[in-house]
């Protein structure tokens, strides 16, 4: 995408007119008096007490003392971009949202991702859901679809919300542990809601730590409701799919880089943006007739129930991407406000409990969080579609109305503003039967609890299981009750007897039948009519939901660490480099110091990184430079054990790892000389070499290895 053309659209039009840039200017106070001394209060004298009367310095340090607001309650810790969202096949048949129906058209977004529990200033890395939220600035009004990176929730009513945040946050007597699920009141809440079987295995697997932003798909999660402009209902689930797939890193790569570079998602996304490599996503549908709601063994409107794209596949429609980083974190990620609420004709809810409370908690969260009901007025959450209506004043009110009027019916403003027609694009809620009782209660049709749950396990590839199996003993070896442990044990045993075995015996507790699966049936329920029973899935397994059957086939942003000294070879540096970044990969030099280093033919390379200030855990791939002097000066007894320990771990994590030619000597000293099989993804200089490397780095890890490689370790 040409980036020039993307600075015009609508919305960035309208921010324009809100940024300042202080570019040759003079420093001014809030009411725009210049100031022409920044350094010191106003005294009595040299060294007297500071007047009152210095409202120079009070501006100053009352606007500093108010200038945080309330973290987000979840999803505190995010990073957005602008994008645009182009429509490749029209959808009219099923919606009359404009933006979905004229192919070719173009809808500015913006999208803010996030971890969940962890405050704002946490690590990236968290295990944990990540939220893939986007504001759709229609020509209709703002769209606003909040979704996660999982399909799933932990639970099916909102009721229980509050409850699952409160026990996966910091526990309240010692605010301990951030931005982490592994301790004992999640994991006490988790034992005892069966329901939170399904998302518990995906936010176990390796979905739960992202590569990258731009390597996660996005999920509305909710069945939705389309309505064609002759009033015809389909649901739709909504899917965003990276084209450059969905990848992970370890976990123990995760934890280390929580440390190194606990903004590692932040960057990632800042910089591919910078460096013209825009994050792209299919974004698809899977539709399904209204008079077909009944045809599945599971209920729509259940959140914690995928509709398995073996039984209905999804249909890729349009394109995300995202062009263009903020201008300012605070104005425009911490500003913005999502709201599943913020429809536009053509698009409706479902009846699904979790998203009926959700419509009531956005809104009312933008109170506390931006102190205003005029959140909206606020740049990043205008409307691109002008905005009339009769509410007046509050807080921080921008928007000046002219004349008397502010309410209706009126005849003195005219009638003003009219009620829109549905023909002009009025909203009208679906039109749905309701015919029922009033009742505090869970449909029978959401009892089944974990026969998706096996479903996703059954799909997921060997290697994938055993990360899945290792997270869940980390977790609960955190947990200090133990029968906190047994329950959780209890829980996995309808799932997979072996999966609940192997962590009975990694934490130390016995696999006991739970006599009442459901713990979260009220006391006066019928337990036998509610009760879930283990039950197979009727849809055995399922592609899509492992990530060994990603898109594996680029290099597009991938990271490639150029391990160099003085005397490396030139040639094979740049040649390999050219390669390299004309498919996309970004290369990164790591020398010995920052300071240039001096080629074979005396050419100089600027060092990004020093050896010892970074990581492997930072790198997708490495290139051991060509040169006998360049491996010479980087085997010198100071530096290696720095270079093997760097190369150790870029191993033990599964990367591809290459070897030029002359460096036979670290390759000896690393644990890689030791390998007992055929490593696909370890290249030594020779023919065809670079190739090997390339399709290496695009196959992201070559997790099958990892037993082996790690035993190495
Ligand atoms: Fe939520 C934020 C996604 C259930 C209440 N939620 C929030 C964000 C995302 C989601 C991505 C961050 C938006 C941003 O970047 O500003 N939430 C979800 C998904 C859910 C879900 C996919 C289930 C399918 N949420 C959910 C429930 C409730 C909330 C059931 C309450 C009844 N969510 C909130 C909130 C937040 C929020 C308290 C905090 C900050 C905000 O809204 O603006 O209202």
């Amino acid at each position: 995408m040409d980036k020039k053309n993307l600075q015009n659209n609508g919305k960035l039009d309208q921010l324009q007119d809100h940024t300042t840039d202080n570019q040759d200017t003079k420093l001014t106070t809030n009411q725009g008096l210049k100031v022409n001394n920044n350094q010191d209060s106003l005294k009595t004298d040299e060294r007297g007490a500071t007047l009152l009367e210095d409202f120079i310095l009070r501006e100053k340090i009352t606007h500093f003392d108010h200038e945080r607001i309330p973290e987000r309650i979840v999803h505190a810790r995010g990073s957005g971009a602008h994008g645009v969202f182009k429509l490749n096949k029209s959808l009219a048949k099923y919606t009359k949202a404009k933006f979905l129906n004229e192919v070719g058209k173009e809808t500015p977004v913006f999208v803010r991702f996030s971890t969940v529990a962890g405050g704002a200033g946490s690590t990236d890395l968290a295990r944990d859901v990540r939220g893939f939220a986007v504001k759709f600035y229609t020509e209709e009004g703002n769209y606003d679809l909040v979704g996660n990176n999982i399909p799933v929730f932990f639970i099916q009513d909102a009721m229980k919300f509050p409850d699952l945040v409160h026990a996966v946050k910091p526990e309240p007597d010692n605010a301990i542990p951030q931005a982490a699920s592994a301790h004992d009141t999640f994991w006490d809440f988790i034992s005892l809601m069966p329901e939170s079987m399904h998302m518990i295995m995906w936010a176990m697997s390796d979905r739960a730590i992202p590569r990258s932003y731009r390597m996660m798909e996005g999920f509305g999660v909710h069945s939705f409701k389309f309505v064609n402009s002759d009033g015809a209902v389909h649901f739709v689930k909504f899917h965003f799919k990276p084209k450059l797939g969905v990848h992970s890193v370890a976990w123990t790569e995760a934890q280390k880089i929580s440390g190194t570079d606990p903004d590692f998602h932040r960057r990632d996304l800042w910089e591919s943006i910078e460096n013209g490599a825009f994050p792209e996503w299919d974004f698809g549908v899977q539709i399904v007739p209204e008079e077909n709601e009944f045809d599945f063994d599971f209920d729509l409107l259940d959140p914690t129930k995928i509709i398995p794209e073996e039984l209905v596949p999804v249909e890729l429609v349009g394109t995300l991407t995202l062009n263009r980083n903020p201008d300012n974190f605070f104005a425009e990620t911490e500003q913005v406000a999502f709201h599943p609420g913020h429809l536009v004709p053509g698009i409706d809810f479902s009846n699904d409990p979790l998203l009926q409370g959700r419509l009531f908690s956005y809104t009312d969260t933008q109170l506390s969080r931006l102190g205003s009901p005029n959140f909206h007025e606020i740049p990043i959450n205008r409307s691109i579609n002008e905005v009339h209506n009769n509410q007046r004043d509050g807080h921080m009110r921008q928007q000046i109305v002219k004349g008397k009027v502010s309410y209706e019916p009126n005849s003195i403003g005219g009638g003003c503003p009219f009620q829109a027609m549905m023909k002009d694009g009025g909203f009208t809620t679906n039109n749905e039967r309701v015919n029922g009782q009033k009742i505090r209660a869970r449909s029978k049709s959401f009892v089944d609890h974990y026969s998706q749950a096996k479903l996703f396990f059954n799909s997921q590839s060997e290697p994938e299981k055993t990360h899945l199996q290792n997270a869940l003993v980390f977790e609960l070896s955190k947990v200090t009750i133990p029968e906190i442990r047994e329950r959780v044990v209890g829980q996995l045993n309808f799932i997979d007897k072996n999966l609940a075995s192997h962590v009975a015996e990694k934490v130390g507790v016995k696999v006991k039948k739970l006599n009442n699966p459901n713990g979260s049936i009220p006391a006066d329920a019928d337990p036998a009519s509610l009760q879930s029973e283990e039950r197979e899935p009727s849809t055995k397994s399922s592609e899509a939901l492992s990530m060994e059957n990603t898109v594996k086939d680029t290099i597009e942003s991938r990271i490639i660490g150029f391990i160099m000294a003085n005397g490396v070879n030139t040639q094979a540096v740049k040649s390999l480099k050219n390669k390299l970044e004309s498919k996309g990969a970004v290369v990164q030099f790591i020398a010995p110091s920052v300071a240039p280093v001096v080629a074979d033919d005396k050419t100089s390379f600027e060092p990004k990184h020093s050896i010892s200030s970074v990581a492997s855990v930072s790198f997708d791939a490495l290139f051991i430079c060509s040169g006998e002097k360049s491996a010479q000066q980087l085997m010198q007894p100071d530096l290696k054990p720095i270079l093997t320990e760097f190369i150790n771990e870029a191993y033990k994590h599964c990367k591809a790892i290459y070897f030029g030619k002359d460096t036979d000597d670290i390759y000896n000293a690393t644990n890689i000389a030791k390998k007992k099989h055929e490593d696909r993804a370890i290249v030594n200089s020779g023919k065809d070499s670079d190739d090997q490397f390339i399709s290496a780095i695009a196959a992201h890890r070559v997790w099958d290895l990892e037993k082996d490689r790690n035993s190495m370790a």
